[in-house]
């Protein structure tokens, strides 16, 4: 029956630029068609110029490839907390959507995380067969909160018993186990647009000391009413990404854990270019997300998705998962999301979000999580379920 490809998802990867190990040729051979890119040598709250836009995308057509999605055009500090510089950075951000539109690139995603974007305990966790993946062990969080960063009034978001543990954790670690904990949380993980010292996230966590869950969730309103019509107008849209992990970190309120945190926002700003970045490894470590139904119900508005899986624990420990593994049901997600594109009549952007790291890239230098074999694996066992459901849900 017909000829669906329009409604299955665009194939992506993501790319760093041109100092990534991983090459466009690289991603081309893994079979994505769409590169998901950032001009990260632009500091968050200035505009991406036209000028600049091109350059980049003429570099990633002469591959072959497509700039399908901007990941990230970051929201500055500034404007998250509303202080200092925040209304140029909002015009600045509005500019750069306008020379993105023009440029012919009309997916933004964007998080709205204080201080710190995705964090994690270790970036070489090994899985049991020597490939290595990302993990977060809170006991060790704990610790670093509590007796690393020292933050005044941290032992009052721990139970006693998470103390305790931490306590435990932190008096067996050595001195090499400690280096590698503080490097794993503050020095950037690809994507974050800052790395940091420890005296650099005390100033960060002082920036917020007075903004809690309500207030940065106005802050996100307000920024999201003043860029959405401009989105609008020009054909971009947005797609905000969940924080990860979606609960509070470091004494920091988070804000888009959940389906109620995202349709909350929609009420508040209906603007149709608001949207989310659909990614199913930062929900799933919430047991109450359910995952296969926030598809369906925010399907609407689901701009870009990524597909992972993690391995979570009854202690708050996760590690990310083989992409069909872990604690998700990947088959009922992508059925959902097949459904979502088919009622849409559209293609959604997705890219294999992570990957472990194995194989030849064990010995070589890529960023964290965004090694070329294990998100070529992720990507090839996406697309195999992709096809299977599509062609038995709808061709047969
Ligand atoms: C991690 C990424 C995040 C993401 C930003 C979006 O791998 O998914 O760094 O790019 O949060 O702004």
């Amino acid at each position: 029956m017909g000829n669906n490809t329009r409604c299955r998802f665009e194939q992506t990867m993501r790319w760093y630029g041109p100092n990534d190990v991983v090459s466009l040729a690289d991603i081309r051979q893994a079979g994505a068609t769409g590169v998901v890119n950032a001009l990260h040598q632009i500091s968050p709250g200035e505009v991406w110029s036209v000028e600049e836009i091109l350059k980049r995308k003429a570099i990633i057509e002469a591959a072959g490839l497509s700039w399908t999605v901007v990941e990230s055009l970051p929201v500055s500090e500034q404007i998250k907390s509303k202080t200092g510089d925040w209304r140029l950075h909002i015009e600045n951000y509005k500019q750069s959507l306008r020379n993105l539109g023009e440029c012919g690139i009309k997916v933004v995603t964007y998080n709205f995380m204080p201080v710190l974007d995705w964090s994690r305990t270790s970036v070489a966790y090994d899985v049991g067969d020597g490939s290595k993946a990302l993990r977060f062990e809170r006991a060790a969080f704990v610790a670093f909160d509590l007796f690393i960063l020292k933050r005044e009034g941290a032992e009052k978001d721990y139970s006693q018993e998470e103390i305790e543990r931490a306590e435990m954790r932190f008096a067996e670690m050595s001195d090499e186990e400690k280096r590698v904990l503080v490097e794993s949380l503050l020095m950037g993980l690809p994507g974050a647009d800052e790395s940091f010292t420890e005296q650099a996230i005390l100033e960060g966590l002082e920036l917020y000391k007075d903004i809690d869950e309500a207030q940065l969730k106005a802050n996100l309103v307000d920024f999201l009413s003043e860029v959405t019509p401009v989105a609008d107008e020009v054909g971009v849209v947005m797609a905000i990404h969940p924080d990860d992990p979606p609960y509070k970190l470091l004494g920091l309120p988070r804000i888009m854990r959940t389906k109620e945190d995202f349709l909350e926002l929609v009420e508040a700003v209906p603007n149709k270019s608001n949207g989310l970045c659909f990614c199913t490894g930062s929900f799933s470590i919430r047991p109450d997300n359910d995952l296969p139904k926030m598809a369906e119900e925010l399907g609407d508005r689901i701009n870009f998705v990524h597909l992972r899986s993690t391995e979570r624990d009854e202690l708050g420990n996760f590690y990310e998962a083989n992409h069909l593994e872990g604690s998700i049901d990947m088959y009922e997600i992508v059925k959902s999301l097949l459904g979502v594109m088919k009622r849409r009549g559209c293609s959604l952007p997705m890219r294999p979000d992570h990957g472990h790291q194995m194989l030849d890239d064990l010995k070589k230098n890529a960023y964290p999580g965004y090694s070329a074999i294990g998100r070529l694996k992720g990507l090839a066992e996406l697309r195999g379920l992709e096809m299977g459901i599509a062609k038995s849900l709808f061709e047969n």
